[in-house]
């Protein structure tokens, strides 16, 4: 079959013009949905293949002192931060529930997993030093390098459990949610006062579950984040805490485990990487800079 210059050139040029596109197209669309035949990349995402991933957090986080407070680093691509609306007023010494999210403590517990103690609380034996939701909601911010898709968490502690009978905790609700936007999230705008409606879309998170009473030991708690289209959602930022209001919930963090995409193979939301908007506008601004050379070009 014979083929003139200019058809193959045209074909030369379609050709790079989708390997330039796809990516940009399909940046979104991340995992589940797999390859199809023929050869077409249908989904650039997360895939083919994505990386199995957990977290011990009781080994990784690195902590000191007894009881032992944690730093916030456990191991080489996850972080992690307290956060709880349970303060303290600076005046009167009393315990109070801030209008927002205020920086918590993260204490290691060993199996029994990670605490939060809130300003208005300790961390000694009898203190509250679980994430509870009793005087402020506690929750735990996992930030990690990656991308990642985070598919199921064990406790080793929870209220539900207790046998104590002083306890005022009897549940261990577990409240899930990733963050969705480009920009690193800012807790401290983070509004408590109906956390579950409050956590939605509008201020970048997106709720995962709310999963009941979350068995402690051999338990594992399944997480399915997917989009509408049901491929895997991917991000950057997770918050795991005790956020409803019914005010009886607490439970330790043991680990937590998930998949992860290649590096660079979709932009987790959180670490700054442009929005598909704004991958437009420069998209448009290219156009418009090529345009411009084009008709100086011809006025020379
Ligand atoms: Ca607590
Ligand atoms: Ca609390």
């Amino acid at each position: 079959m014979k083929s003139s210059y200019p058809k193959l050139f045209a074909k030369a040029i379609i050709a790079l013009s989708f390997g330039v596109m796809a990516p940009l197209a399909f940046a979104c669309t991340s995992g589940g949905g797999g390859s199809s035949g023929g050869g077409t990349p249908t989904d650039t995402g997360c895939d083919t293949p994505v990386v199995p991933k957990s977290w011990d957090l009781n080994a990784l986080c690195t902590s000191s002192g007894n009881p032992a407070l944690v730093s916030g680093a456990c191991g080489t691509d996850l972080s992690l931060s307290g956060w709880s609306t349970g303060s303290v007023d600076p005046i009167s010494g009393s315990s109070v529930i801030s209008p927002t999210f205020v920086v918590a403590s993260i204490y290691d517990y060993g199996t029994s997993g990670l605490g939060i103690v809130a300003a208005n609380e300790s961390a000694s034996s009898y203190g509250p030093h679980s994430a509870d939701n009793i005087n402020g909601n506690d929750a735990f911010l996992a930030h990690f390098t990656g991308s990642i898709n985070l598919n199921s968490l064990t406790v080793g502690w929870n209220g539900t459990d207790n046998t104590s009978t002083t306890s005022p905790y009897h549940g261990s609700d577990v409240n899930v949610y990733a963050w969705t936007k480009s920009a690193a999230p800012v807790m401290t705008d983070f509004d408590p006062v109906e956390p579950n409606s409050n956590l939605t879309t509008s201020l970048g998170w997106k709720l995962i579950g709310n999963y009941a009473n979350v068995g402690n030991g051999s338990n594992t708690q399944s997480i399915s984040a997917t989009n509408a289209d049901g491929s895997l959602f991917y991000s950057s930022y997770w918050l795991i805490g005790a956020l409803n209001t019914s005010g009886n919930d607490a439970f330790k963090l043991l680990t937590l485990a998930g998949v992860q995409c290649f590096p660079g193979d979709t932009p987790p939301p959180g670490n700054g990487v442009p929005e598909p908007g704004s991958l437009a506008l420069m998209g448009l601004a290219m156009a418009g800079f090529v345009a411009s050379r084009r008709r100086k070009v011809a006025a020379a």
